[in-house]
């Protein structure tokens, strides 16, 4: 027995010392001083003995049962020293490295547009107004005065979601429900998304537009021109020329469509302007008495004018733009010159 346990000792020792690792130490132990372990098989054998050995065997089992615990104690701290000097040597940082760059985004060219346009119209006392891009057939085209058979309300122009229900196909409806909730006067912008079944290199089937109205008693075609051109000369620099010519619209009258010089050749005539010298940015009027009655204002002692315009439109003319898909594809490398 004695020679058993000797043998033990010096097999344990040499593996405790050759253990590389903290899971090799601990089924060291398990296979030594576990339920089933050798030692312990040792110690339960101890009962065999004849009774004056067992002291002596008893004595020598404790003294090999501590050595190896000192020797398990000692290998394991050193197992435990050396994780540690590998963790620390791994994940170390050097706080002297540059930082790295979080990848900055840029604002979309026709934001850009829309809050340049909002922030220059605030500064003229107007107020921004929104609304739902679905849209019933009455605030998009019968309180504007469209009749029963105009080709805007046809399917070619509109899309429809139900047979009344559409997506707005401009954003004209927000002025019908600000003047359904609130009485003259009135000084809102509306900017927003519109759809239309259309699409090329100049049209999308879904843009972005700014309408304007103002309404208050005895507003004039002249409070109009002012306006505008106090806007475009805000837009496009002091110095731009602004033109007015008779058109047509169904909810104002009379209307106008608005030019300003063009801002490529600066009104010589180029490519862009068609060699007329002038770019159309904007249709304007005086809103017509018609949508006054369908929103039940008193077209007799309130007067008011109001424009619109696509966003698309501008921020192609003033940033250069030539193809407005440009503006939908999302290639970072375009988008990341604004
Ligand atoms: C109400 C009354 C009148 C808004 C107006 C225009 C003229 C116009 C076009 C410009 C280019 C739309 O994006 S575009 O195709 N818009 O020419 N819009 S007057 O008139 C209104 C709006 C609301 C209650």
């Amino acid at each position: 027995m004695r020679e058993q346990l000797e043998k033990l000792k010096n097999i344990t020792l040499q593996a405790i010392k050759e253990s590389s690792s903290l899971e090799e130490l601990q089924e060291i132990r398990i296979n030594l001083l576990g339920r089933k372990g050798e030692l312990t098989a040792l110690m339960k054998g101890l009962g065999l003995l004849e009774p004056a050995e067992r002291p002596i065997v008893g004595q020598l089992v404790n003294s090999v049962r501590d050595e190896i615990e000192t020797a398990l104690a000692a290998a394991t701290e050193s197992a435990n020293q050396k994780l540690i000097a590998r963790r620390l040597q791994s994940e170390q940082i050097d706080t002297s490295l540059p930082g790295r760059h979080p990848l900055k985004g840029t604002k979309h060219p026709v934001s850009l547009v829309i809050e340049e346009i909002c922030s220059i119209f605030a500064g003229l006392g107007f107020a921004v107004a929104e609304g739902p891009e679905i849209e019933h057939d009455w605030y998009n085209f019968e309180a504007l005065n469209f009749p029963p058979e105009h080709p805007a309300r046809d399917m070619q122009d509109t899309f429809f979601v139900e047979k009344s229900l559409l997506l707005r196909t401009h954003t004209s409806p927000v002025q019908i429900r600000t003047m359904l909730k609130q009485k003259p006067p009135i000084r809102i912008i509306a900017p927003g998304t519109v759809y239309r079944c259309d699409s090329d290199a100049t049209h999308s089937p879904m843009f972005h537009q700014i309408e304007g109205l103002m309404v208050d008693t005895k507003v004039t075609f002249g409070d109009l021109k002012g306006i505008l051109t106090v806007f475009t000369n805000q837009l496009f620099g002091q110095k731009t020329g602004v033109r007015l010519r008779p058109s047509y619209f169904p909810f104002t009258e009379p209307s106008a469509e608005v030019d300003i010089a063009c801002v490529i050749c600066g009104g010589k005539g180029c490519r862009v302007c068609k060699n007329s010298g002038w770019l159309e940015i904007l249709g304007a009027g005086m809103v017509d008495p018609e949508v006054y009655r369908h929103v039940q204002y008193d077209a007799e002692n309130i007067s008011g004018f109001a424009f619109g315009m696509g966003i698309e439109r501008i921020a192609m003319l003033k940033y250069g733009i030539s193809d407005m898909r440009l503006l939908f594809e999302n290639d970072i490398r375009f988008l990341r010159q604004f």
